[in-house]
C-alpha cells in the first residue's frame, strides 16, 4: 500500500516537473512502447494501469540458450536489473546441436535462436511455440527485408534476430594474395600453403558441405547423392591442412591470438577479431555463399512464454537491438535500430551486405528427410575420418 503510494505520488511529480518544462515528454519518446501513444491519458486510473504492467507477472527466472559470441552480455544485466528476472544464459555451437539437445529432451529453455532452415524444421517437429504478436509490439519495427520469410510467412513462430553472410576471413598481413574463391579453404594447393599459419573452418554441417557444393557450382540444398559424396572428397582432400573445425570458439581462441590465418566464418565474428587485429578481413567467394537469418523462439516445453516473450520485445527495442549490432557486428533486422548503429557498421556492405553481393548468395533450406539422411551420413563421414 505504501509502495503504491510513493508510486502515485512519484508519478505526479514527474507530471508536474514535465508540464513546467513544456516539452519533458520528448526523452520518453524512443522508449516507449509502441502502445503508449494509445494509453489513456495520465488519470489515476491510467495510473493504477501503468503500475500493473507486465513485469508483475514476470517469471523469476528465463532460461535463454544461444549462438556463442552472439549477444552483448551487457543487455542481459540491463534486462535483469529493469525486470528483476534472473537470466540465465548458456551458448550451444550449431543448429543441429541445438536441436539434438531439444530432441533429447531438454525442457529448460525459454528463448532460443535457430537458423531459418532450421525454424522450418523445428516448426514441423512440432518443437516450437506459437508467438503472440500483441506481446512483441517492436515488431513493427522490423525491416522489410526481415520480414514474412519463407520459412514462417506469418512470423508464428519466429522473429528474425540477426542476419548475415558466411564466407572467408583472413589474415591480410599472412594471407597474400587476398582470398577470392572457396579454393582458399578447399583447394588443397592453396590452403595447404597455409598450413604452418593455421586455417581453421565452421563445424557445421550445412555450412562446411554447403560450401563445398558451392565451391563445385552446386546449390547449397543439394540432395543429389553423387555431389554429396563429391563435396565429401573435396573436404577429405583438404582436411589434412586444417587445422581445427570451430564455430563457437574461433574469435577469442583462434582468430585474435594469431593461431590461424585463414578460415570459413560469419562476417560478424570477423569483425569482432577485426576490433583486436585490423588485419582481420572479411571476403565473399565468387561462387557465393550463405545469406542467413538467425531467429528469437520459444521451444514448446517453455513454462516461460510470457515472460521470453517479453525479453524477445525488449531485444527489439530499437536501442537495444542498436546496442547488440554495435558489439558483434551483425546487421540488425530492427530498421529502427539504424539511428542508433555505428556508421562504419551500417556503411559497410560486409556487414550490411548490398544487393550485387545478395544476389550471389543462397539462403539454407529445410532438406527433405532422405535428403538429410544423406548429408547426415557424409558429415558422420568426415568427422569420423
Ligand atoms: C556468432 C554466431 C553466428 C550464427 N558467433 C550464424 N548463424
Amino acid at each position: 500500500m505504501k509502495n503504491r503510494f510513493l508510486l502515485l505520488t512519484w508519478l505526479l511529480v514527474m507530471l508536474v516537473v514535465a508540464a513546467q518544462c513544456g516539452g519533458g515528454a520528448a526523452p520518453q519518446a524512443t522508449e516507449a512502447p509502441p502502445v503508449a501513444t494509445e494509453a489513456p491519458a495520465a488519470t489515476e486510473e491510467a495510473m493504477a494501469t501503468e503500475e500493473a504492467a507486465p513485469e508483475p507477472e514476470l517469471a523469476k527466472e528465463l532460461y535463454v540458450f544461444n549462438w556463442a559470441d552472439y549477444i552483448d552480455e551487457e543487455l542481459l544485466t540491463m534486462y535483469e536489473e529493469e525486470t528483476g528476472v534472473k537470466i540465465i544464459y548458456d551458448t550451444y555451437d550449431s543448429n543441429e546441436d541445438l536441436l539434438a539437445k531439444l530432441q533429447a529432451g531438454a525442457t529448460g529453455y525459454d528463448v532460443i535462436f535457430p537458423s531459418d532452415y532450421m525454424v522450418d524444421q523445428m516448426i514441423d517437429l512440432g518443437l516450437l511455440a506459437e508467438l503472440d504478436l500483441n506481446n512483441i509490439p517492436n515488431f513493427q519495427y522490423l525491416a522489410d527485408f526481415n520480414k514474412n520469410p519463407a520459412y514462417d510467412p506469418d512470423h508464428k513462430y519466429s522473429v528474425p534476430y540477426f542476419w548475415g553472410s558466411t564466407g572467408i576471413g583472413y589474415e591480410a598481413s599472412v594471407v597474400d594474395p587476398p582470398p577470392d574463391s572457396w579454393a582458399w579453404i578447399f583447394d588443397p594447393e592453396i590452403v595447404c600453403q597455409y598450413q604452418d599459419g593455421g586455417v581453421n573452418v565452421l563445424d557445421d554441417e550445412r555450412e562446411l558441405i554447403g560450401a563445398a557444393l558451392r565451391y563445385l557450382g552446386y546449390s547449397l540444398n543439394d540432395t543429389d547423392e553423387a555431389h554429396l559424396n563429391e563435396a565429401r572428397d573435396v573436404i577429405m582432400a583438404a582436411k589434412p591442412c586444417w587445422k581445427t573445425f570451430d564455430s563457437a570458439g574461433y574469435i577469442d581462441n583462434l582468430m585474435i591470438p594469431g593461431e590461424v590465418v585463414l578460415t570459413h566464418a560469419w562476417n560478424g565474428d570477423v569483425f569482432v577479431a577485426a576490433e583486436e587485429n585490423e588485419n582481420w578481413t572479411y571476403v565473399m567467394p565468387e561462387e557465393g555463399g550463405v545469406v542467413w537469418q538467425d531467429n528469437m523462439c520459444v521451444p514448446a516445453s517453455s513454462t516461460r512464454k510470457a515472460t521470453a516473450e517479453h525479453f524477445i520485445n525488449w531485444m527489439m527495442d530499437p536501442e537495444h537491438a542498436a546496442q547488440n549490432t554495435n558489439y558483434v557486428w551483425y546487421p540488425s533486422p530492427v530498421e529502427a535500430a539504424k539511428e542508433f548503429i555505428d556508421p562504419e557498421i551500417l556503411e559497410d556492405p560486409a556487414i550490411y551486405v548490398d544487393d550485387e553481393t545478395i544476389s550471389r548468395l543462397e539462403w539454407i533450406e529445410e532438406l527433405p528427410g532422405d535428403g538429410l539422411s544423406i548429408w547426415d551420413r557424409v558429415w558422420t563421414e568426415i568427422k569420423a575420418q
